[in-house]
C-alpha cells in the first residue's frame, strides 16, 4: 500500500514512427516516403552500415513488422495496463502520388488502429509527421523548402486526419523535432548521416524549413479550431531537449539558457501572444540554433502562430553538466555501459527540466494547469548498442534500461508528488525495436523483436515488467 500511494497520477505507455515499425511500405496503395526512397536508393550505404547487423541481415523494410501484427502490438500494450498510445500517421499511405488523391486503405489502417486502442482503454496519440515525406512531394516541388505548396499540401493532409479520426483522438502531435530534419535532411551536414531528402545545402536551408514548419503548424492547429471546433483536439509539437545542470547557482541563468533555447525557437513563437521568437533568442548560439540566423516572420504569419500550442510535448533523453566557470558542458554519463554516443543518459535530469518547463510556458499557455504548463513526456528511452549484437538472452535482461527507468520513474515521481509539476503523459520510446532511422546498430524497444531470426517475434523484456509495475495502470487526472 506504502508504493501504491506514492504512484503518480500519469497517463502512460509506449511511443513510436510510422517508419520505424511498419514495414509494408508499398503495400495497400501505399506510395514511397523520403526515407523509403532514400534506402531504395542507397543500397551501398544500408550494407556498409549493416555489416553484420540485425536488420540488415533480413528485410530492412519490414522493420518491426507492425502492420501486419497491429492487433498483437495493441493487445500487448494492454497486457502492460497502460493508457497511452503515442504513433504516426505514414502521410504516403494517405496521399501517395501527393496529387490531392485519398488512399482509403491508408485511412483504414489507422481507423482499425485507433479503434483498437480505444477499446482496450489505451488513449491514442496521434503524431502527424515523423520525418516521411511522401517522395513525390519532395520530386514535384522540393517538399520543405517550397513553403507554399507544401503547407498547401500538408493542410490537405491535415483536413484528411480531423475529419476522419478528429471524434476519435484528442491529443496531436504537428511535426517531430523539426531541428532533426531540418539539420540532417536539408543544411550542411559533415558526417556520413545526411537524411533524405539529403540535399546537404547552406546553413540558412535549415532555417527556412524550420520556419516553414512553425507556420506550417500554425496554420493546421488554426484549421482545426476553425473547421472542426466540435471535436476537443489539442496540439503540440515535440522537441528533443537536452537538460543543462548548473553547477554552481551562479551558473543557473546560463545553463537555464542553454536548455530552453532548444526549444523557444519553435515553441516560442507558437506559445508566444504575438508569434514572434522571443527576444532574448537574437543573441544566444546553442547547440541546433544560431539565434542570429533566425528568418524573421511577416505579420500574418505570427497571427497564424500564435497561441497554437496547448501543451508541452518534451522528447528527453540526455543531460549535461553546465559549468559557467570554464564554459564547458560535460556529458553526466550516468549510466554509461552501453548507451549509443550521442546519449548522455541521465534520468535524475527528469525532475528539473519537467520543472524549468512547466513553470516557463506556464504563463503563456491557455490551458495551464495552477499557472504551469501542462507537460506530456512524449518520449523518453534508452538505447542499446550491445543488445543489437548480443543474444536474445541479454536484450531481455535489459539492464541499463531498466536502471535508466528506475531513474526516470523516481524522478517523476518528486516531479509530480512533490513539486506538482502536470506531467500528464509519459511516453516511453519505444515498444518495440525498430529501425533507428540511419543506424543499425542500437535498439530502443522495451520488447524485444526478432529481426536476427526475421521472424520478427516479440518477447517482453524487463524493462516493460518493469514500468508496467511501477505505473500499475495509473491514468492522468489532467484533462487539458
Ligand atoms: C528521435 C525520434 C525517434 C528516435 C529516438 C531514438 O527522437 O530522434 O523521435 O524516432 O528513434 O529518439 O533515437
Amino acid at each position: 500500500a506504502a508504493v501504491a500511494q506514492n504512484i503518480p497520477s500519469i497517463a502512460w505507455g509506449f511511443a513510436s514512427s510510422a517508419y520505424q515499425v511498419e514495414g509494408a511500405w508499398n503495400v495497400d496503395g501505399k506510395g514511397p516516403s523520403v526515407w523509403d526512397h532514400w534506402f531504395l536508393n542507397n543500397h551501398s550505404l544500408v550494407a556498409s552500415k549493416g555489416a553484420g547487423n540485425p536488420i540488415a541481415a533480413g528485410d530492412v523494410f519490414k522493420t518491426a513488422g507492425h502492420y501486419d501484427r497491429m492487433k498483437e502490438d495493441v493487445a500487448l500494450m494492454a497486457s502492460f495496463k497502460s493508457s497511452m498510445y503515442r504513433f504516426s500517421v505514414a502521410w504516403s499511405r494517405i496521399f501517395p502520388q501527393c496529387n490531392g488523391q485519398v488512399n482509403q486503405k491508408g485511412i483504414d489502417f489507422y481507423s482499425r488502429l485507433i479503434d483498437e486502442l480505444l477499446n482496450a482503454g489505451i488513449q491514442p496519440v496521434l503524431t502527424m509527421y515523423h520525418w516521411d515525406t511522401p517522395q513525390a512531394c519532395e520530386d514535384q516541388y522540393g517538399s520543405l523548402l517550397n513553403r507554399d505548396m507544401f503547407i498547401r499540401d500538408f493542410t490537405s493532409y491535415a483536413d484528411v486526419l480531423y475529419a476522419n479520426f478528429g471524434s476519435r483522438v484528442k491529443y496531436w502531435l504537428t511535426f517531430n523535432e523539426p531541428a532533426a530534419y531540418c539539420g540532417r535532411g536539408f543544411g550542411p551536414v559533415n558526417d556520413a548521416y545526411i537524411w533524405p531528402p539529403g540535399k546537404n545545402g547552406r546553413e540558412s536551408d535549415k532555417y527556412n524549413c524550420i520556419a516553414t514548419t512553425s507556420i506550417a503548424h500554425g496554420v493546421v492547429v488554426q484549421l482545426a479550431r476553425s473547421k472542426y471546433p466540435q471535436y476537443e483536439m489539442k496540439f503540440s509539437m515535440p522537441l528533443i531537449i537536452a537538460y543543462y545542470i548548473p553547477v554552481a547557482p551562479a551558473d543557473v541563468e546560463q545553463a537555464n539558457i542553454n536548455t530552453l533555447s532548444q526549444g523557444d525557437w519553435l515553441w516560442g513563437s507558437l506559445a508566444s501572444a504575438d508569434g514572434d521568437y522571443p527576444a532574448y533568442l537574437k543573441t544566444v548560439k546553442t547547440g541546433d540554433m544560431d539565434g542570429s540566423l533566425l528568418p524573421s516572420f511577416t505579420a500574418a504569419e505570427k497571427a497564424t502562430m500564435k497561441g497554437t500550442l496547448d501543451y508541452i510535448a518534451l522528447n528527453y533523453y540526455s543531460a549535461q553538466y553546465f559549468n559557467g566557470v570554464s564554459g564547458q558542458s560535460a556529458p553526466t554519463l550516468t549510466i554509461k555501459a552501453d548507451q549509443v554516443p550521442w546519449q548522455s543518459a541521465y534520468p535524475g535530469g527528469i525532475r528539473g527540466i519537467t520543472q524549468l518547463m512547466a513553470r516557463s510556458y506556464g504563463p503563456l499557455l491557455a490551458s495551464s494547469v495552477g499557472g504551469l504548463a501542462p507537460i506530456m513526456i512524449s518520449e523518453c528511452g534508452y538505447g542499446s548498442i550491445s543488445e543489437a549484437f548480443g543474444p536474445i538472452s541479454q536484450s531481455v535482461n535489459d539492464v541499463d534500461r531498466q536502471a535508466f527507468f528506475e531513474g526516470i520513474t523516481a524522478g517523476l515521481q518528486l516531479a509530480v508528488v512533490e513539486d506538482k509539476t502536470p506531467v500528464f503523459g509519459f511516453l516511453a520510446w519505444s515498444l518495440l525495436d525498430n529501425l533507428e532511422w540511419l543506424t543499425f546498430d542500437q535498439t530502443w524497444g522495451l520488447v524485444h523483436v526478432d529481426q536476427q531470426g526475421g521472424t520478427l517475434e516479440r518477447t517482453v523484456k524487463q524493462s516493460a515488467n518493469k514500468l508496467a509495475a511501477f505505473f500499475a495502470g495509473s491514468k492522468s487526472p489532467i484533462a487539458l
